[in-house]
C-alpha cells in the first residue's frame, strides 16, 4: 500500500514537472506574441552596436585574434597571433556603410605579412581569414588584396598534397609543413567538414587568379570524401587522411559535417558544377532518408550508423540550425519550415540555445552557447524566401534574449550555461562576420542588401552572384 502511494506520488510530481516545464513554455511563446511590436528593431540600432563592439575590439584587444569582452583584454589562437577579428568584421561593416573602420581593416590587411612560424587549422583560417581576405577583394577590387589572398591561399595548398587528397588539420604557414596532431586518433585524422569546406572560397581563388589548382584540391578533397561513402550512401564524421580509412561509423548534420553539406550545395550557387551538383542531390536524398525523422511531433535530424542507417544518438546541436536555410534556398520549404520550428521551439525553451541538446531524453549535453549565428541565419532565409512575418518576429525575439543575457559594459559575451546564463568572458570572431550581420540584413531596406543578389561562405563572407560569369567561371575553375 505504501509502495503505491509513493508511486502516485512520484508519477503526480513527474506531470505536474512536466507540466509546468510546458507552462513556462507556451507562457514565453505567449509573451513573445504579445509584445511583438515592442520587439521590432531598426537597423540603427545593430549598426550601433556593431561600431560598439568593434570599438571595444579595436580599443582592448587590437593585434589579437578574438576580444575578451569581461576582462577587457585579448586572446591569440596560437602563439602568434593572426589578428582574425578585422578579416571577420570587414563585410559587416561594409554592408553597414562604414567607411573609415573598412578603410582601416583594408589597409590592416595590406601590412599583414603571412611568413609566420605557426601550425593553423585549415579549415579555420580558411573560412575567416582567406574568406575575409577575398570579401575585401570583392568589395574593393584592390588589386594588392587580392596578391594577399593569393599569397595565404599558396600557403594552404600544402596542406592538400596528402595520399588521398584530403587537407591535413594544419600546415604551417611559413615552411608549408603540415602536421595532424591536433586531430583525433594517430594525429592524421580529420572530420568531414575539415576535410571537406573548400570549394567556395577556393573556387572564387580560382576565379579571381584564372589559376583552377585552388579549386581543383578543393574538388578533389571533397570527392575523396563522397567517395568513400558506405554501402547504403553515406559519409562517415572522421576519416584518416593518409589510409582514406574512416575511424568513427557516425553521420550527421552537426558540427564536424555541417559545412561539408552546406558547400556542396553553396559552391554550385557561384560555380555550377555537374559533379558537385549530382554529388549534392544525391547526399540531401540521404539525409532526408536517414538523418530525417519525427520524434514527439517534431522534426529531427538525428546522428546514425553509417552502415547501418540506424538511429546512434538523438541529439541537436545549435550548429545544425544552419540546415534550414539551405533546406528553404534548395526550395524545400516544407521541410525548412518544420525544421526551423523545431530549432525556434528550444530556443524558446531556453532563451538562448544550448550547444549541444538530447530532445530524446530532454537533456542538455552541453550547456554553454557562443552568440552562434545559424538559427537567426535560417530564421533570415525563411522569411526572405517565404516572406511570413513570423520569422521576423523570431529574429527579433532572438535579438531580444542576445541583448537580454549577453550585451555588457562594452561588446557581448558568450554563455557558460543556458540554465543560470553565466557570462563567459569571449566574443567569437564570427559575432562580427555572422550574428550581426543577421540581425542587420533582416530588416534593412532592399536597396541597401538584396538577399537575392548574393551568396553568403560559411562565415558569412557575402558575394555577389553578378562577379562570377558562368562560362569564365569554367575555364578558371577547370569545370569540365
Ligand atoms: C562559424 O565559424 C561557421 O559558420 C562554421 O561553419 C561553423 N559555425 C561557426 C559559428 O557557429
Amino acid at each position: 500500500m505504501k509502495f503505491k502511494i509513493l508511486s502516485i506520488l512520484a508519477i503526480s510530481l513527474l506531470i505536474s514537472c512536466n507540466s509546468s516545464e510546458k507552462n513556462k513554455e507556451n507562457k514565453r511563446e505567449t509573451e513573445r506574441e504579445e509584445i511583438l511590436d515592442t520587439l521590432a528593431y531598426q537597423p540603427e540600432e545593430i549598426k550601433a552596436e556593431m561600431l560598439r563592439s568593434w570599438d571595444a575590439y579595436k580599443q582592448y584587444a587590437w593585434g589579437y585574434d578574438v576580444l575578451l569582452p569581461l576582462s577587457k583584454s585579448g586572446f591569440n589562437w596560437y602563439e602568434e597571433s593572426l589578428g582574425i577579428s578585422p578579416f571577420d568584421a570587414y563585410s559587416t561593416l561594409a554592408i553597414m556603410g562604414l567607411d573609415k573602420e573598412t578603410k582601416e581593416i583594408e589597409e590592416y590587411a595590406l601590412s599583414k605579412e603571412w611568413n609566420q612560424d605557426i601550425y593553423v587549422q585549415v579549415f579555420e583560417v580558411n573560412i575567416r581569414i582567406l574568406g575575409g581576405l577575398l570579401a575585401i577583394y570583392d568589395d574593393t577590387k584592390n588589386e594588392e588584396i587580392l596578391k594577399k589572398a593569393i599569397d595565404f591561399g599558396n600557403r594552404l595548398l600544402p596542406a592538400f598534397d596528402s595520399p588521398t587528397g584530403i587537407p591535413y588539420h594544419s600546415v604551417n604557414l611559413k615552411t608549408g609543413a603540415t602536421s595532424g596532431n591536433l586531430g583525433k586518433g594517430d594525429g592524421k585524422v580529420v572530420n568531414t567538414a575539415q576535410a571537406a569546406t573548400y570549394l567556395f572560397e577556393f573556387g572564387i581563388l580560382s576565379y579571381y587568379s584564372k589559376d583552377p589548382k585552388y579549386y581543383q584540391a578543393a574538388k578533389k578533397a571533397t570527392k575523396a570524401i563522397f567517395e568513400r561513402k558506405s554501402e547504403i550512401g553515406l559519409p562517415g564524421d572522421f576519416i584518416n587522411i593518409e589510409t582514406g580509412e574512416w575511424v568513427n561509423n557516425w553521420s550527421y548534420l552537426q558540427a564536424g559535417m555541417d559545412s561539408y553539406y552546406e558547400y556542396l550545395f553553396k559552391s554550385n550557387l557561384l560555380f555550377p558544377d555537374p559533379e558537385i551538383q549530382e554529388i549534392w542531390e544525391y547526399s540531401l536524398e540521404k539525409i532526408n532518408q536517414y538523418y530525417a525523422e519525427e520524434y514527439d511531433g517534431k522534426q529531427f535530424y538525428a546522428c546514425v550508423n553509417m552502415h547501418s542507417g540506424e538511429i546512434v544518438k538523438r541529439s541537436m546541436s545549435l550548429y545544425d540550425a544552419f540546415f534550414p536555410a539551405i533546406q528553404a534556398l534548395h526550395g524545400d520549404i516544407e521541410n525548412a519550415e518544420k525544421n526551423m520550428a523545431t530549432w525556434d521551439w528550444l530556443w524558446n525553451k531556453y532563451g538562448l540555445l544550448p550547444t549541444r541538446y538530447l530532445y530524446d531524453v530532454d537533456s542538455i549535453e552541453y550547456a554553454n552557447s557562443e552568440l552562434n549565428p545559424e538559427i537567426i541565419e535560417s530564421a533570415y532565409y525563411l522569411h526572405q524566401i517565404t516572406g511570413k512575418q513570423k520569422y521576423l518576429n523570431m529574429i527579433y525575439g532572438y535579438w531580444k534574449d542576445i541583448k537580454a543575457c549577453c550585451r555588457n559594459e562594452v561588446a557581448f559575451n558568450s554563455i557558460e550555461d543556458v540554465r543560470t546564463m553565466k557570462e563567459k568572458d569571449h566574443l567569437a570572431t564570427y559575432f562580427f562576420a555572422e550574428t550581426l550581420k543577421y540581425f542587420y540584413v533582416s530588416v534593412v531596406d532592399k536597396n541597401e542588401f538584396d538577399f537575392n543578389n548574393y551568396v553568403f561562405n560559411t562565415e558569412a563572407h557575402p558575394f555577389k552572384k553578378s562577379n562570377f560569369n558562368p562560362e569564365k567561371s569554367k575555364i578558371r575553375l577547370g569545370i569540365n
